[in-house]
């Protein structure tokens, strides 16, 4: 095993392991993969010795694949586990699926950084400094494997800290989360934690670790019950934790690879100089989009991305939408006209069940990361920004919504975003203070700008007829 991978979801699988699978049909490399948050994912493939199925689903049919690449899964708690491979010379990439939320930052003067206050963070700092002995960290019983550290970050400077004691030397790690600029946001979460807990380790890895950026793309739903039966049916195995994906799948990366990589490109991924042109195309016209439809089109009425986009009125937002953000990416190389026509064409395969729900989570981290630029963008070139504004009331009127039926938020600033919207006497109470005060979970900064509140504000309310 030469890539330990932390994120044992349903995207890793359809996109980056599969990449590794057709890139090394040798096996050379393989995956020691992780789970986030809880286990079960890992019980599940360690019972099918790492394999699983991927479904291709394309508008017409199934395309069934047993994927190889994953040798091992593990417990993410185990951070024993991840520290002794990290440590191994032979390891050359750690990659990474934690979503947005996992990183734990927040708007700095510089960009993102480490977010202190945040509570996990903070557990983790404490732990970390807790259990240092030299330049290492004790683990096992009295240690922090088990619920010692949460962060992913946190788990890899345990990791990095024993490398570092091996004299293993540098190597890569691999953001895949949808993030803009995601290998800075990985080396502000992990250098961020190391700076707190020991000085020569972070400098260490500031010297010898490379945070690679790279734009990932491929639709991939959540895994439900009659997939398992679809596979079941159409191949006659019982596999427990098969993946359902779209045919489309892209992959851009930025960086350096001190200690090799698999030949990814081989599998259709694509190393530029710079993924930023990239990254930008697909999470404002893609992410952007889906974040619009997943709260527009719940407030509607609709469950799935394709139900919401036969809406002409959410289509029509969504057109309007890439209006916006396409006057942003006027390089033809980003060839935005076939680029909106392949995401249309993407979005409306019935095939794919993506519910809203799913993309809704998470809406005060992903806006800023795909409605707000576009907003930003818009207002420099001298127009309100109409189109991102929208996504934005949108999602306020939606977890407003969620809230008065008593449904769970699912969003890291959950407790926040409940406490600002319960403060208004009377539940039904759009103002601009609520509006305001929501805004400033998502961007301080914009919140404070009157004119954007009260374009916000005239939004709100809107989508339903
Ligand atoms: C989605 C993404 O859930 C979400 O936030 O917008 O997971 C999206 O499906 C992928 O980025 C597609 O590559």
């Amino acid at each position: 095993m030469r890539i330990v991978h932390i994120g044992l979801g349903a995207f890793h699988r359809a996109h980056q392991a599969w990449y590794t699978a057709l890139a090394d049909p040798r096996g050379e490399w393989g995956i020691a993969a992780f789970t986030g948050r809880t286990r079960t994912a890992a019980d599940h493939l360690t019972a099918q010795d790492g394999l699983y199925t991927l479904v291709t689903r394309g508008p017409l049919g199934d395309e069934f694949d047993v994927v190889t690449s994953i040798a091992e899964a593990h417990d993410g708690a185990d951070v024993e586990a991840l520290s002794g491979l990290i440590s191994r010379a032979e390891t050359a990439l750690i990659t990474l699926t934690i979503t947005e939320a996992g990183y734990h930052l927040t708007p700095g003067p510089e960009g993102l950084q480490l977010d202190t206050a945040d509570e996990v963070v903070a557990a983790d700092v404490a732990a970390l400094r807790t259990h240092r002995t030299g330049g290492a960290f004790t683990l096992g019983d009295a240690g922090l494997t088990g619920d010692g550290v949460r962060s992913a970050a946190a788990r890899m400077v345990v990791g990095l800290a024993a490398r570092r004691a091996a004299g293993s030397g540098p190597l890569a790690v691999v953001s895949c989360d949808n993030l803009p600029g995601n290998g800075a946001a990985a080396r502000a979460a992990v250098l961020g934690t190391a700076r707190l807990v020991d000085e020569d380790l972070a400098a260490w890895i500031a010297e010898q670790i490379s945070f690679v950026d790279s734009s990932i793309d491929r639709i991939t739903p959540r895994t439900a019950e009659e997939d398992r039966a679809a596979v079941a049916a159409a191949t006659g195995r019982t596999d427990q934790t098969p993946v359902v994906t779209e045919p489309f799948t892209s992959w851009v990366l930025s960086g350096r690879f001190p200690a090799g990589r698999p030949c990814w490109e081989d599998a259709g991924a694509v190393f530029v100089e710079d993924v930023e042109p990239f990254e930008r195309r697909k999470l404002w016209m893609l992410n952007g989009a889906h974040s619009l439809m997943a709260y527009a089109g719940q407030l509607r009425g609709h469950s799935t991305v394709s139900e919401a986009l036969g809406d002409s009125a959410v289509s029509d937002w969504v057109e309007e939408l890439w209006d916006a953000a396409g006057a942003h990416l006027q390089d033809p190389a980003l060839g935005i006209p076939e680029y909106r026509a392949a995401l249309r064409a993407r979005f409306e395969n019935p095939r794919i069940a993506h519910h809203l729900a799913q993309i809704g989570a998470d809406g005060s981290l992903k806006l800023a990361a795909r409605a707000v630029p576009i907003l930003q963008a818009e207002r420099r070139a001298g127009r309100p920004g109409t189109a991102a504004l929208r996504a934005i009331a949108a999602w306020m009127d939606q977890i407003c919504a969620q809230f008065e039926t008593g449904r769970e938020l699912h969003d890291s600033a959950a407790e926040r975003l409940r406490a600002v919207i319960a403060e208004a006497d009377d539940a039904e109470a759009v103002d601009d203070a609520q509006t305001s005060a929501l805004l400033a979970v998502i961007d301080p900064v914009l919140a404070e700008e009157t004119e954007v509140v009260t374009a916000v504000q005239g939004l709100r309310g809107t989508f339903t007829d």
